[in-house]
């Protein structure tokens, strides 16, 4: 069986996706997730002029072989734009595996290690009375685990708190709006919601809390300090990542634990924070981070050390990605959460997917591969819109990072 054809289908839904879909010369088809949020047509391009002609005619059946060939043939490795496009080839792959063999991924993968895959909902409002009701909702709905974001007195609009609530949506604009940010209104306020939050819930719900990389180290060892009363499951992204032995400082001062790697794409980018055990869950996921193949080294990484699975799931992750890392997170020994934000209904029907939620679970698909496809014909109704993340500016209009 040979590669016969390769495209890039990029459409807009209610928001940008990216998605490969191989085709081979015995009609099987794959799909692989290339989102990369506010920079898509990076992705779509590095897939359609560098990628796609060194397809055509090899043997699907080589992931292992092909990942290689990607990462170290282009000489250039890491980074989000080639580690996605990697990622979207070897998904494909997986997906045409699992059609080939007529089992489901995980079955590939070494089989279920668990009865279903446990997820997070965003709970997000300006204050805190509308934060406990959105917690109320989604504790209805089944969540077993719920991430709290509110607005903070003082500051206009926060990034994490979105207007729509089931569907999140922080990329807003064609040209990057602009949030403020205030550190010490942040850290005075943040504990009190979570205080009234475990009041009203009492302590079964797993509670989380996504910094979005807004503080420094010092701070966050504060943060995690003064969350401790309200045993989170986790505080996410409190710095900046790209000093990994910043962690250590924050390790050194607090119990909450922390989760970090929504935005890393290799192992590299994790190494010294999983071998010093300075976290507790590697948020890391499929698009992003070189696809099956790439993330179930870095789990296998974490598993050595103590540290659990956490992957992004936000809207900007398609149901591709969804789909693949919910195969994984079925199969690998140290699953911890995985994050799941709502698709819109036109998203989900141009990506019909066999996964479902029931009981604060997902489950992924019973049909052989990944069990998701694209409806290219619905796909070509939306066209891209160019939409970005927003900038942080601090109130005296420092550019702050995220
Ligand atoms: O900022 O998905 O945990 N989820 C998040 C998301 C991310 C966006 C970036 O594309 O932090 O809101
Ligand atoms: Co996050």
């Amino acid at each position: 069986m040979r590669i016969a054809d390769a495209r890039v289908i990029v459409t807009c839904p209610g928001r940008n996706f990216v998605t490969l879909k191989i085709v081979t010369d015995d009609g099987v088809t794959g799909v692989g997730d290339a989102t990369l949020n506010g920079r898509e047509l990076a992705v779509a391009a590095y897939l359609t002029e560098h990628v796609i002609p060194a397809l055509i005619g090899r043997d699907p059946a080589r992931i292992e072989d092909t990942w290689q060939y990607l990462y170290k043939g282009a000489y250039w490795r890491r980074g989000p734009v080639t580690m996605s496009a990697i990622a979207a080839v070897d998904t494909a792959l997986w997906d045409i595996k699992g059609k080939v063999a007529g089992l489901p991924v995980y079955q590939l993968l070494g089989g279920r290690s668990r009865e279903g895959v446990t997820v997070y909902g965003h709970a997000n409002a300006e204050t805190v009375d509308d934060v406990l009701a959105e917690i109320a909702r989604y504790a209805d709905l089944g969540y077993r685990a719920v991430r709290v974001q509110t607005g903070v007195p003082g500051l206009g609009t926060t990034y994490g708190v979105s207007k729509d609530k089931l569907f999140y949506e922080p990329a807003d604009a064609a040209i990057a709006s602009e949030a403020t940010w205030s550190t010490e209104a942040y850290l005075n306020h943040v504990p009190s919601v979570f205080a009234q939050v475990r009041a009203e819930f009492g302590p079964g719900l797993k509670l989380l809390h996504d910094v979005h990389h807004r503080l420094t180290p010092i701070e966050a060892a504060r943060l995690g300090k003064s969350l401790e009363p309200y045993a989170l499951t986790w505080m996410e992204d409190p710095v900046p990542a790209e000093l990994q032995e910043g962690f250590r400082l924050i390790r050194r001062h607090t119990t909450t634990p922390i989760a970090v790697g929504e935005v890393f794409n290799t192992v590299w980018d994790c190494e010294t924070l999983v071998r010093e055990q300075l976290i507790d869950y590697i948020r890391a996921t499929v698009v992003h981070a070189g696809g099956i193949t790439h993330l179930r080294r870095i789990f296998d990484l974490a598993g050595l050390y103590h540290v659990r699975t956490g992957s992004h799931g936000a809207t900007d992750l398609s149901p591709v990605c969804m789909s693949a890392a919910l195969h994984l997170d079925l199969a690998v020994p140290n699953f911890g959460l995985q994050e799941y934000m709502r698709h819109t209904a036109e998203t989900d029907a141009v990506f019909p997917h066999g996964y479902r939620f029931e009981g604060g679970y997902l489950h992924p698909s019973e049909e052989p591969g990944l069990g998701v496809d694209i409806d290219e014909s619905l796909a070509a109704e939306y066209p891209y819109r160019p939409a970005a993340l927003p900038v942080n500016r601090l109130l005296d209009g420092t550019m702050h990072s995220w």
